[in-house]
């Protein structure tokens, strides 16, 4: 499953790595990546034996650089919105794959890069990765959601304060701010991804779903309307076999042998 710059493989049971290569860019998204993207998130949709997805970039230096510069620099306005509407709805595919996803942060994310990390469910940085929104200093915005993602991930002051200075952060910072969950040597970036994936991956495959699906929705619905989903999600589950095996595991004092049904 790979384009000239998109590959996904299933890298062990049940866990997909989608990589972006395009490394003498830095993984720079132009409208073929974006494309290619598309192309491999609506292929692993039809994939319900997925368990958990890691998103990288290739090499060492950039997990991706923000959108092709090269290419945006001589667009008019419609083509420009063009671009944007294209990557928000790349973007928020992927942010509503059924199955988790986490980013594997080894270097720069900025821009389209650091929008990208937004749509993904938990992000694991190397000590040298570079987050940031340096769109100002090219005289523009961000584009491919941050104006509407980072506040809500990392509160309304430091977006404002990202967004507005266009300076960059480091892994422990964006730590700090609740954007990385845990920071870890570069060398050691993809197996510490892999290793979450695999415990995800090993949890109640309907249950893993549907709690991804509550928390994410839970953020854009009143209280109210995610406590109901919440609850009828619940009693859903007591129809499944998953549900008897994991607590007939729990009480009988042996591992699970969950079969996503
Ligand atoms: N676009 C195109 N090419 C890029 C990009 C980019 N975003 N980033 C890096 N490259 C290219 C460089 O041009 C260079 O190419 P070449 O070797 O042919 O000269 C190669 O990658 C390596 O880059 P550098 O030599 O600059 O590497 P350094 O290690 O010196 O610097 C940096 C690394 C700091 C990451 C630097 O490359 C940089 O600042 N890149 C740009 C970062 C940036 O501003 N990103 C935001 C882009 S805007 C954006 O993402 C908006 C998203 C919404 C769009 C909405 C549509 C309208």
């Amino acid at each position: 499953m790979s384009w000239e710059t998109v590959e996904w493989t299933i890298e062990e049971d049940r866990i997909a790595v989608l990589t972006i290569r395009r490394e003498k860019a830095l993984n720079a998204l132009n409208r073929q990546v974006l494309g290619e993207l598309d192309q491999a998130i609506g292929e692993m949709e039809g994939r319900p034996d997925l368990g958990c997805v890691v998103v990288t970039g290739a090499g060492t230096r950039a997990f991706v650089a923000g959108a092709d510069i090269a290419e945006m620099a001589p667009m008019g306005p419609s083509e420009a919105l063009a671009f944007a509407r294209q990557g928000q709805g790349v973007f928020s595919r992927l942010e509503r794959l059924p199955v988790p996803v986490i980013a594997a942060v080894q270097g720069h994310a900025l821009g389209g890069g650091c929008e990208l990390v937004l749509c993904c469910d938990i992000v694991l940085a190397s000590d040298r990765a570079v987050f940031g929104q340096p769109e100002v200093k090219l005289g523009v915005i961000p584009g491919f959601g941050g104006t509407a993602r980072l506040a809500r991930r990392i509160g309304y002051g430091a977006a404002m304060q990202w967004i507005l200075t266009g300076g960059t952060v480091g892994a422990e910072e964006a730590h700090r701010l609740g954007l990385v969950q845990r920071v870890v040597p570069g060398e050691s970036l993809r197996s510490e991804a892999l290793e979450l994936a695999r415990e995800i991956a090993s949890r109640g495959p309907l249950a893993v779903r549907a709690a991804k699906a509550l928390v994410r929705e839970a953020r854009d619905r009143p209280l109210g309307d995610a406590l109901e989903a919440e609850a009828q999600a619940f009693g859903g589950l007591f129809a499944t076999h998953d549900q008897r095996e994991g607590m007939a595991a729990f009480l009988e004092k042996r591992p699970a042998r969950f079969q996503g049904r």
